[in-house]
């Protein structure tokens, strides 16, 4: 019957009305943690997150619970809270849910990450709490495999001045077959390697792709003091056009450094892409965006190391499970890489044969 409906609709001239009204039906929030959707932040609560209030808890598809983010108690403290899908998804619209007006994000813009890489595709000013949901529908419909709020103002919570706090951040759309490249450049398996300026301690650990911040899965670098400077250097193979780094610690909170830069080796030079102070690791990780850059290599410039205070030993050093650098290759490149470009270089610090395949390209 349905069969017959539809051969009749298009003989009638309008089977994009059949087609589009199949996709709604598929039409469903992709943002959900129990779907395989990660969340991330770049500035974390340790209070929030110690009570209870965990990021996780915005997409876990539950509007009674809520997570919160860090915003320093400032008003316009900015704050990227990204989500990252499974697969692609053709995204019209974003549903914010908070737990009445205080913390509800105020003004924002919503990025997806596209074929384009991250590109805006929605802008919202002087947005107001509602009960039923605040939806943002996008300019246009997008196949993204990641969605990023940026807010820019943040709701006031009383005394305590800005706040986030979001019960649900839901996604609405459609699976979609387009595929969109985006990989973790500093991974093993993708070839990568990692060293670091003040000994040869092996450190592949940071690298191995298990994220498990138990003391055995830790790379493990020792220091003198919380002062004490340290580079880890991740050479990739091939180019990357990166736009994010994540730092996986030990799930004890300790060690995770404190004040760093991340620098990217790009048109034969290091710059800094990244300025971090006074971070602390919250849940398994902390995000790190930044304006995307092509590059072969980032490296961690830490200059201020957190510290272990077990019942075992107390002093500073550098815990970290993973290290992570996100972005998508540069196909001409890595093309280049794989024919021996890389292979042939016996030093590791020579960087002159990787400047001819690095081209600077800012993402807009
Ligand atoms: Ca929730
Ligand atoms: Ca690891």
């Amino acid at each position: 019957m349905a069969f017959c409906l539809a051969i009749v609709l298009c003989l009638m001239g309008i089977n994009d009305y059949v087609v589009s009204r199949a996709e709604d039906s598929q039409r469903k929030n992709v943002a959900l943690a129990e779907n395989g959707t990660s969340i991330f932040i770049d500035k974390t609560h340790a209070w929030g997150q110690e009570n209870g209030r965990d990021i996780k808890k915005m997409i876990d598809g539950n509007r009674n619970t809520f997570g919160q983010g860090n915003t320093g108690n400032d008003v316009n403290s900015q704050i990227n809270l990204t989500l990252e899908f499974p697969c692609t998804y053709t995204v019209d619209s974003i549903v914010l849910y908070g737990i009445g007006p205080q913390g509800f994000p105020e003004e924002f813009t919503v990025s997806a990450y596209t074929q384009e890489r991250w590109k805006q595709v929605a802008s919202v000013k002087e947005c107001t709490y509602q009960e039923t949901g605040n939806t943002v529908n996008l300019d246009a419909p997008v196949d993204c495999v990641g969605i990023r709020i940026t807010i820019t103002k943040n709701g006031v919570d009383g005394e305590w001045g800005g706040q986030l706090y979001l019960s649900e951040f839901e996604v609405y759309g459609v699976e979609s077959d387009v595929v969109i490249p985006r990989e973790n450049a500093a991974a093993a398996a993708n070839g990568a390697t990692i060293s670091y300026d003040r000994g040869t301690v092996d450190i592949s650990k940071m690298i191995d792709g298990e994220t498990a911040g138990d003391v055995s899965n830790l790379g493990i670098i020792g220091v003198e003091d919380e002062a004490t400077e340290t580079y880890i250097t991740v050479d990739f193979e091939g180019s990357y056009h990166i736009d994010t780094v994540r730092l996986y610690g030990d799930n004890r909170k300790y060690c995770f450094p404190k004040d760093f830069t991340i620098e990217a080796f790009s048109g034969g030079e290091w710059k800094t892409v990244c300025t971090v102070t006074g971070s602390e690791l919250v849940g398994d990780c902390n995000d790190y965006p930044f304006d995307g850059i092509d590059c072969t290599a980032i490296r961690l410039h830490i200059t201020k190391n957190g510290m272990e205070n077990s019942e075992g030993w107390q002093g500073y050093a550098i815990y970290l499970s993973e290290l992570e650098a996100w972005g998508t290759a540069i196909a001409g490149n890595v093309a280049l890489a794989s024919k021996g470009t890389k292979a042939s270089t016996s030093d590791p610090n020579d960087w002159a044969e990787k400047k001819h395949v690095s081209i600077r390209r800012w993402y807009h």
